[in-house]
């Protein structure tokens, strides 16, 4: 790629990059400076570079690229003696930590003299130094920033760029200033904790003993203590004022723990801690933009599902995600702390949570499905640092807006791929009519920015879809506005909202299919016992009847009357389902689901029943299609603006398979036969992925489920508990 590379300074950093392009044959001559000899010696010994120089001017001839990788109080000497020489068409380059003195002393130097330089900084370092630590793998997968200057032209910045890329490096491109400050605060300030813990507990007089009894975290936290002295003593120096400003606010921080530990505020510290505890995964998830849960972490997550088997045991799926989501959202308004149990811990649920953390609740857990909430009242949410991002989750962005429409502060929601492409204008709309201020992206899909300090005032609402999103939207407006606030739905829609508002003592009357509430009441705290779900148990009914010679209990599940439509839709369709020890808990009906091999038989399904299963279609479209005769289903256009158009892909992916299917615009028929193996797609969506997983029990050969890592959202166990009655699917490479 280049002629000659000179690398001025052989430590670790130089060396490394000189190593691994001369690893890689990307250089016809490496040649290497540096002011101490051995270095030099062991530099060409270690087959670091081709060969040393002592002497700049004799290095630089020729030179195609040249790299400073000296310390950066010595970049300003060093600048000023390549002024002297001439360069010819030479890129400059360098790995500084800090540039914006770097910048200066290169525009002090060659102020009238021209130059190609491309400042740049790779993320790699270690508490090792010196060419004998120089590793030509160091940079893979690191990234590396350029901050590109007057000083450099395009072709350089390129260049420079190519020869990170064949290192292996991510690199990004960002100005001057900017880098400064985001380093000062994630490298610059660490290690100036870690110097500073260990240098005060070795001052100590009691230094042995600290140090003796240390633990994994002391080391753990103290591990860039090793690092090298003059190096960063250098990068302070230079980054001088952007360190002051992060360490200022830091202490600002550190100050408020401080007076929270000597008054014993408890919550105080609580909310710092389990704050942090989730912050690192949750900002690195965000950033490589998937949801939550780290199991399933490729998008290209494939399932492969292999044929036949049958189903028996008894197994209870989590808890219900519905009932969950509210859960954290009325506990963070109650007054008092709320206790929930069997929290569902996929990652839906748990962007309502990382939600409600960043407006100043405080929440532990979830820890084995128990959630405690810290609730602050109806008006003590406090405005989020940041935009509010909720993965996958249309429930938590549809439900938050309603109650973010009527806070005195600005938020921003946003989501994943999915999400982004989901209707908004379905809640955005009715909350405006309620004088919410609301800017949606184009053509009403998500981002939504929430404007604050609105007075927002109650009406009539006739929906004009069942939703319960959008009901739970307006009713929890509706706590906020003046006068009263109700909505009437054209079909009953799942009613947790309504139940729940009611279990932490708000009034909420219902008649008929209009729910109302009012403002002025408060919220109590309680103790919430969530069922187990019963859209992620209707993926074992299905597996039960479609299934030979089986049997299999469900526990705990969830039957309030407005979520059991898959139950009277595979009844219909001659499926063996019995209730077995009906109870209440918590205010929610709850019931062990018995599900039995059964011939399943096509049938027009009931369009009231339609809201009563609307998650429930793609299993149901599985049953359908093993069934003996048509299965017709109408009024069901909601599918198509889920997490997928679930009608389109459960159609492309059972026609793959070979059955008999024609989509509608609100619905599909289905013709009953065989279904074979092949290639299908979830597209992201949870519920398509577990459905052709359960298609596998009647499929003549093997069935690979593309982009499953969605599962996650709504069911992180369900590989788990497939495995345990008997379905044959994994995750391919393991499978
Ligand atoms: O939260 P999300 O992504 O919208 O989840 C889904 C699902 O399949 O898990 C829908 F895609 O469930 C919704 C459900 O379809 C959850 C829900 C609720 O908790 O209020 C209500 C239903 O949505 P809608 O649009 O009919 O109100």
């Amino acid at each position: 790629m280049i002629g000659r590379l000179v690398v001025i300074g052989l430590g670790l950093i130089g060396g490394s990059f000189a190593k691994g392009l001369r690893e890689r044959g990307l250089c016809r001559e490496v040649v290497g400076v540096d002011l101490d000899p051995e270095s030099r010696r062991l530099a060409v010994e270690l087959g670091v570079v081709d060969r040393c120089e002592e002497d700049l001017a004799t290095a630089c001839q020729g030179a195609d690229v040249i790299q400073l990788a000296v310390p950066i109080l010595a970049m300003e000497k060093l600048l000023a003696e390549l002024v002297k020489l001439n360069l010819g068409e030479a890129i400059l380059t360098d790995v500084g930590s800090a540039k914006g003195n770097v910048l200066r002393a290169a525009r002090l130097a060659f102020a009238d003299k021209p130059v190609r330089f491309v400042p740049g900084h790779p993320i790699a370092g270690s508490e090792q130094s010196g060419v004998e630590a120089a590793n030509g793998q160091l940079f893979r997968r690191h990234k590396v920033i350029l901050t590109p200057c007057e000083l450099g032209d395009d072709a350089a910045l390129q260049l420079v760029s190519k020869l990170w890329v064949e290192l292996g490096a991510d690199v990004e491109c960002m100005d001057v200033e900017h880098h400064d400050q985001v380093l000062a605060a994630t490298s610059h300030l660490p290690h100036l904790l870690a110097f500073t813990l260990v240098d005060s507990l070795a001052k100590r007089s009691e230094n042995l003993e600290i140090f003796r009894y240390a633990a994994g975290g002391f080391r753990d936290f103290t591990r860039i203590a090793g690092s090298d002295p003059v190096m960063w003593h250098d990068i302070f120096l230079a980054n001088r004022e952007a360190v002051l400003r992060t360490l200022d606010v830091f202490r600002g921080d550190l100050d408020a723990l401080r007076d929270a530990v000597d008054a014993g505020d408890g919550h105080q510290l609580l909310g710092v801690f389990t704050r942090a505890r989730v912050a690192r995964e949750h900002f690195g998830k965000i950033l490589a933009r998937r949801a939550y849960v780290d199991a399933m972490h490729s998008n290209d997550l494939v399932f492969l599902a292999n044929p036949g088997g049958k189903v028996s045991g008894r197994i209870r799926v989590p808890g219900d995600k519905s009932i969950s989501h509210r859960s954290i959202m009325l506990g963070s308004l109650a007054e008092g702390v709320t206790q929930v149990e069997g929290f569902l811990e996929g990652e839906d649920a748990l962007a309502t949570i990382q939600a409600f953390r960043d407006m100043g609740v405080v929440i532990e857990g979830p820890h084995h499905g128990r959630v405690t909430v810290h609730g602050v009242g109806l008006n003590g949410l406090q405005a989020p640092a940041g935009p509010l991002y909720m993965g996958n989750s249309g429930t938590s962005m549809r439900l938050l807006s309603g109650l973010l429409s009527a806070q005195s502060f600005d938020t921003t929601l946003t989501g994943d791929a999915s999400l982004s492409k989901r209707p908004m204008n379905r809640v955005a709309k009715p909350l405006r009519a309620m004088g919410a201020v609301i800017e949606t992206g184009p053509e009403g899909r998500p981002p939504l920015t929430i404007r604050g300090g609105q007075r927002l005032t109650g009406m009539d609402y006739e929906m004009p879809m069942a939703s319960a999103q959008v009901k739970s939207c307006l009713l929890l407006a509706g706590l906020y506005a003046a006068g009263h606030t109700s909505v009437t739905e054209p079909a009953p829609t799942r009613d947790h909202t309504e139940r729940m508002l009611q279990g932490f003592g708000y009034p909420v009357s219902v008649e008929g299919s209009t729910a109302t509430v009012e403002a002025g009441h408060k919220l109590t705290a309680t103790h919430i016992e969530v069922p187990a779900d019963i859209s992620s148990a209707a993926f074992f009914l299905v597996a039960g009847s479609i299934a030979q010679d089986s049997e299999l209990v469900l526990e705990h599940v969830g039957i309030n009357p407005t979520r059991t439509g898959i139950i009277d839709i595979l009844r219909l369709m001659g499926g063996d389902i019995t209730l077995e020890n009906q109870r209440e808990v918590g205010g929610e009906p709850v019931a062990d689901i018995r599900v039995r091999s059964a011939q399943l038989k096509g049938i027009d399904i009931p369009e009231d029943l339609v809201p009563l299963a609307i998650d429930e279609f793609p299993v149901l479209f599985v049953a359908a299609s093993v069934a003996e005769g048509r299965t017709v289903l109408r009024g069901a256009e909601e599918l198509r603006v889920k997490e997928s158009d679930r009608i389109q892909v459960m159609a492309d992916g059972l026609l793959a398979l070979g059955a008999k299917v024609e989509p509608t615009p609100d619905g599909i028929i289905i013709e009953g036969g065989a279904l074979g193996g092949g290639e299908v797609w979830a597209h992201g969506d949870h519920r398509i992925a577990m459905s052709f997983s359960i298609a596998s029990l009647r499929a003549t050969a093997p069935i690979r489920i593309h982009d499953c890592a969605n599962v996650a959202t709504s069911f992180p166990n369900f590989l788990a508990l497939s495995e345990q009655v008997g379905i044959r699917v994994a995750v391919e490479s393991q499978a």
